[in-house]
């Protein structure tokens, strides 16, 4: 294992709840099974470069706060390949099987269209490298379409039908690459799809024009043979004011009218569904309906503030609430369990990049032994099945296969009078029940 960017940090052992060592696991134990299954394989922990080699604590008010001793002094082509063995240690060290990256953060924005290949080759070279030497596999790679100016107006849904063809090109590389480092998985997430205004704006066209670039994706992803699942990762706003992929329900409407389907699942995120008025549970249970939940982006937003703040997950409640929709909904299969987090911008220490992410993984570690204890124990699953009793056999059951309508419901309630008595909710009841276990 190498040493040399976090030489007093080793690699993170599972000590159990009673250790007080900062760098161990107090839960995440890689093999213990739960369910049958290794955690390992139920949580697929990811890394993403992005906020872990390029977020230095900067937001709108202020640039960056954090010094890193490896990037110092270099800029460019030289910064990007030293930052490449310092991402390798940290996420071996760790112990997360995966990584995730876009194409413009792990290498620089070239002049042109062909040096930016060039230098993304130079650093797909150096992460095939480092993936051989420790086994660390990509979950998914992505095309930064957001940051550039010439995406100000969006890529798919640029009126600037130049810059689609430049975001189509960049996708096109994207899925090169990823297809070349063996990617589980490839991520679309329309950071400028959307608008500032309507006043500008031919919403149709636009959602017309997405459509054309992500069949595009699809048509070259079977022509390379990548056998990647894809992802659509909903947000409903930020940076622009309205994305229109804004939630789960959206992204499946907008795949199923355009015949996109069979070709995505979701990557969920939760500071995402928070800005979009739901709860990530909400959207969990939207697209493991629709059979379409692929993937976690996991993190937590603040509640007092109205924004991305992209923080490690610490909270169990959504954990478990993540895990307990996860195993509803058959597990993670291509997909993982991704940190899209930064450290806060007060967080300036390397060190700091540990105590995230060992917090995050023991805090999906919980939610997997309580939403499994909880899955043992019944009584919620119990609760539920009892609540739509009615349906299960009798009136329910007919309604359910089609042989009722209209007149014949009517004429029973004419006959009946009023419908039977309903029964309470006990929320509050299985709120307790769930507190018994975390
Ligand atoms: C931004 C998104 C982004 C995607 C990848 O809010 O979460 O980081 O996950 O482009
Ligand atoms: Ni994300
Ligand atoms: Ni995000």
């Amino acid at each position: 294992m190498s040493q040399a960017h976090f030489p007093s940090i080793g690699r993170i052992p599972f000590e159990g709840a009673k250790s007080r060592n900062p760098f161990a696991f107090k839960h995440y134990n890689a093999d213990e099974l739960v369910e049958g299954r290794p955690m390992r394989e139920h949580l697929r922990f990811s890394v993403v470069y992005w906020h872990t080699m390029c977020g230095l604590g900067s937001d709108m008010f202020g640039g960056p706060t954090a010094v890193r001793a490896w990037d110092e002094g270099k800029t460019g082509l030289d910064l990007a390949k030293a930052r490449v063995p310092v991402f390798f240690e940290f996420t071996e060290k760790l112990g997360a099987p995966y990584y995730a990256f876009h194409d413009r953060d792990v290498a620089p924005h070239g002049q042109t269209l062909r040096e930016s290949n060039q230098w993304l080759d130079t650093i797909v070279a150096l992460l095939k490298e480092q993936q051989q030497r420790t086994g660390i596999k990509l979950l998914w790679g992505t095309a930064q379409l957001f940051a550039h100016p010439r995406y100000m107006h969006g890529a798919g849904t640029s009126p600037n039908a130049d810059v689609f063809a430049f975001g189509a090109a960049q996708v096109k590389k994207a899925l090169e690459v990823t297809h070349e480092l063996g990617g589980e998985g490839y991520t679309f997430w329309g950071g400028r799809e959307g608008y500032s205004t309507l006043w500008n704006t031919d919403m149709k066209r636009e959602l017309d024009h997405l459509a054309r670039f992500l069949h595009m994706a699809v048509d070259y992803k079977k022509e390379i043979g990548f056998k990647g699942q894809f992802y659509i990762e909903p947000k409903p706003k930020e940076p622009t004011k309205h994305q229109y992929d804004s939630d789960s329900a959206a992204c499946l409407n907008f795949l199923r009218e355009y015949d996109l389907l069979p070709h995505f699942k979701l990557n969920i995120e939760t500071n995402h569904a928070t800005l979009a008025g739901h709860t990530m549970q909400h959207e969990l249970e939207v697209a493991g309906g629709a059979n379409a939940l692929g993937s976690i982006d996991a993190n937590t937003g603040d509640p007092l503030l109205g924004w991305d703040t992209d923080q490690f997950p610490t909270d169990l409640y959504l954990t478990t609430q993540c895990m307990l929709s996860i195993l509803k909904h058959g597990g993670l299969s291509t997909g993982g369990v991704n940190f899209d987090a930064k450290l806060r911008r007060e967080s300036i220490d390397a060190e700091d990049l540990f105590h995230a992410h060992i917090g995050g993984m023991d805090a999906f570690a919980r939610g997997l032994k309580i939403a499994a204890a909880i899955r043992a124990d019944g009584r919620l699953a119990e609760f539920v099945k009892t609540r739509y009793a009615s349906w299960d056999s009798g009136l329910g059951a007919r309604i359910e296969s089609g042989q009722e309508n209209l007149r014949s419901l009517e004429a029973r309630m004419l006959d009946q009078g009023e419908a039977a008595a309903n029964l309470s909710g006990r929320q509050e009841y299985l709120e307790n029940l769930i507190n018994e276990f975390i």
